[in-house]
């Protein structure tokens, strides 16, 4: 399968094995002692709660916070895979979670990630690693591919904590039409930062935990008039 082809028609591709078994545990066993033992020094931007204001939600920032992260970002073989899809050399801007905890793990809105990257041209990506199995039933990524090549479509913020902007309108794309990204642990789904995506709260017994790495392509810019929509959006519903 020729990645960048696939990632320019798409906006999403699927990398199965991404990490290795024995890479995902070690993964698990560092966000575990990260939360447990460090993360209440941290900045209260370094996360986002559920709304049960105990679970957390979302990491943010690890690769600022956290050694192990911040090299596993910089990986040589990774930065190779991401180059030709970010169009020149990838920096790396992010690393975070998703966690989705069983039963409280909050839905995520339709968005584009440039509304949060603001970035020109678009040349920036996510990496999604499943550290958890991703199933039908507990809250999967899902993506409109071919969105990417739209533009970006107009916002609104959403109200919702750690994911503050959303699209104005949910995709008309049906559901059952979009690519849904089912995965098991180590595997990956990468995708472009104007494709359109989103994911259901999570009312299962099982966790669903992603840990994403976030790239752009050296060359890109800061566009203003984006930036001013983000900062009015993550004002009203912080951290971001
Ligand atoms: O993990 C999720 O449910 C959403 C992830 C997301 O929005 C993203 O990867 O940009």
């Amino acid at each position: 399968m020729s990645h960048p082809a696939d990632y320019e028609r798409d906006g999403v591709i699927l990398i199965r094995n991404f990490l290795s078994a024995v890479e995902v545990a070690v993964v698990r066993t560092e966000l575990d002692r990260y939360v447990r033992e460090d993360l209440a020094s941290k900045p209260l931007d370094a996360r986002t709660l559920e709304r049960d204001e105990e679970t957390v939600r979302n990491l943010w920032r690890l690769e600022q916070h956290n050694a192990f992260f911040r090299q596993l970002g910089e990986r040589a073989d990774i930065k190779a895979v991401i180059a030709p899809l970010v169009h020149g050399e990838p920096v790396l801007c992010g690393v975070e979670t998703f966690n989705k905890p069983a039963r409280v793990g909050s839905g995520v809105p339709y968005h584009q990630d440039n509304a949060y990257f603001c970035q020109t041209p678009p040349d920036m990506l996510t990496v999604w690693i499943a550290i958890d199995a991703v199933t039908e039933a507990n809250g999967p990524v899902f993506f409109v591919k071919g969105s990417h090549k739209g533009g970006m479509l107009p916002t609104k913020p959403s109200g919702v904590r750690g994911n503050s902007i959303g699209m104005a309108a949910p995709s008309s794309v049906p559901l059952d039409e979009q690519y849904c990204g089912l995965l098991g642990p180590g595997d990956a789904t990468i995708h472009h930062c104007q494709t359109i995506h989103h994911s259901a709260p999570n009312t299962t017994g099982h966790p669903r935990l992603g840990l994403l790495l976030v790239y752009r392509g050296s060359h890109t810019q800061t566009d203003p008039q984006l930036k001013a929509i983000y900062a009015a959006a993550a004002t009203a519903t912080p951290p971001a």
